[in-house]
């Protein structure tokens, strides 16, 4: 692998850039997710800085027919950020006679290149860009390259390797590199704190209830065991009618509390495994929701799926008006789980249940972008057997159906490959399938839901038996 190289990308992409006329509209397509957005948001900077004028979409998944639509419009040059490595041979096809960059990062579908696209991705220079940097990072590292005044947007970039979820296992060297770069600028501090989420936002009894990594025994997926736990740690919940939350505590509660929950965790193999680096935005003083990046990050991911990605845009470009509207989204969103989560307690004779699966098909009953929230939390509820399989779908407005495959557990073995297994189901009924090991999904057409579903039954309980036998 070699970084050197993939600055050349950058370079390469930053000339050919240069040659698209001021006055050209230039067409703009990303993704719906956090990711996605804060790329697009860097994107948009870029062209706002140079008086430029886009058109833009944002999408859940980048196809042929999404492909065949921007062919027939009339701009000749089309900007992707965060998608099109998947399809980058379709795109070499369908938009041959458009000027085409994709900024990505996402696993190739092809290492070829190809005269009407510059593409920039890491996988083209063997560094594993699904892991080292996000959709953001890469159009970031373009931006800066191509206008060094907006530099001190890196914490975008990271903002967005957040909401990807490239921090498991610390940052790898072109995230650090732009960490590097916010820290620089001062636009991102690293300090040290409790590793959970909502800091800022949530009531504390929720933020342990809710708090899988890292694990707190006897606490974790209890709302009355946590409110107990800090009950006999002597920090009161509430102050007056308000919950509290970890940053309304005081030093000495806070230390009482990480002190409590190394203590019950001393059966883990890192009890103490529970600090960690926390990124927060010194500069921001609007709304807490925007001071700590994780938090950030889920404020967008809740715009992208309630279809509101321009909210979650206008957040990321610092439009006061914006910010206000994408935490409402924030609140709208937690609606909708506590609304899908109602609709899966109300209706669990019509699921279809396996020897460790089970199906749920919503239907129209829950919004196709929940569906896959709702599975994650199933799967993390601790209600289901361990190992359970997870398939949920809802369908969405243009006769399709979204599917969700997780599987029920703490923490997900080796051997366990989600996408692999949504990818058997789908080959057999056709659609397209997309994700990890851990999280997979599925756009199939609404009609083939029946047979996609005998399908399921089939692999998912061949897996099953798989595992058994291994
Ligand atoms: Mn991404």
């Amino acid at each position: 692998m070699s970084y050197a190289q993939f600055k050349d990308l950058v370079k390469e992409a930053v000339d050919e850039f240069r040659k698209i006329p001021k006055t050209a509209t230039v067409r703009v397509v990303s993704h719906l997710d956090c990711d996605g957005i804060c790329a697009v948001s860097l994107m948009i900077k870029a062209l706002m800085e140079d008086h430029r004028v886009y058109a833009l979409s944002i999408i859940q998944q980048l196809n042929l027919e999404v492909l065949h639509e921007l062919a027939k419009e009339e701009h000749e040059y089309v900007i992707f950020t965060d998608l099109g490595s998947g399809v980058v041979d379709q795109i070499a096809r369908v938009l041959v006679h458009k000027k085409v960059f994709v900024f990505d990062h996402h696993e190739l579908a092809s290492p070829a290149a190809y005269p009407n696209i510059v593409h920039v991705n890491p996988h083209r220079v063997g560094i594993n860009g699904s892991k080292e940097i996000s959709g953001a990072g890469v159009t970031y590292m373009f931006v800066k390259e191509y206008n060094p005044k907006l530099e001190p947007l890196a914490y975008l970039a990271i903002i967005g390797a957040l909401g990807d979820i490239q921090d498991s296992e610390g940052f790898l060297p072109l995230n650090q590199e732009i960490l590097k770069l916010a820290e620089i600028h001062g636009t991102m501090e690293v300090r040290k704190g409790l590793r959970f989420f909502g800091v800022h936002t949530r009531p504390i009894h929720k933020a342990l209830e809710y708090c899988n990594d890292p694990f707190i025994p006897g606490v974790t997926g209890s709302e009355s065991a946590a409110i107990q736990f800090l009950q006999d740690l002597n920090i009161p919940p509430k102050q007056g009618k308000e919950w509290r939350t970890f940053s309304d505590l005081t030093e000495d509660e806070r230390k009482r509390l990480a002190l409590h929950i190394i203590m019950r965790r001393h059966k883990e193999k890192l009890p103490d495994d529970v600090f960690g680096d926390i990124y927060v935005l010194p500069q921001e003083t609007t709304y807490p929701q925007f001071k700590d990046a994780k938090e950030f990050s889920t404020v967008l991911n809740a715009c992208g799926r309630l279809q509101k990605a321009s909210v979650g845009i206008g957040a990321c470009l610092n439009d006061p008006v914006f910010k206000k509207k994408a935490v409402t989204a924030l609140l709208q969103y937690r609606r909708e789980i506590v609304d899908a989560l109602k609709w899966y307690r109300e209706n669990q004779n019509t699921f279809i249940r396996g020897e460790r699966y089970l199906i749920i098909n919503a239907e129209s009953n829950v919004l196709p972008t929940m569906i896959g929230t709702m599975a994650s939390i199933l799967a993390k509820s601790g209600e289901l057997p361990e190992y359970t399989y997870i398939l949920s779908m809802a369908r969405s407005a243009n006769k399709s159906t979204k599917v969700s495959l997780r599987i029920a557990c703490m923490q997900a073995p080796e051997h366990v490959d989600l996408h692999g297994l949504i990818m058997r189901i789908v080959s057999r009924v056709g659609g397209e399938s997309g994700g990890h090991a851990n999280a997979a999904g599925a756009i199939i057409p609404t009609e083939f839901e029946q047979k996609f579903i005998e399908q399921a039954k089939a692999v998912l309980s061949q897996a099953a038996l798989e595992e058994q036998i291994s």
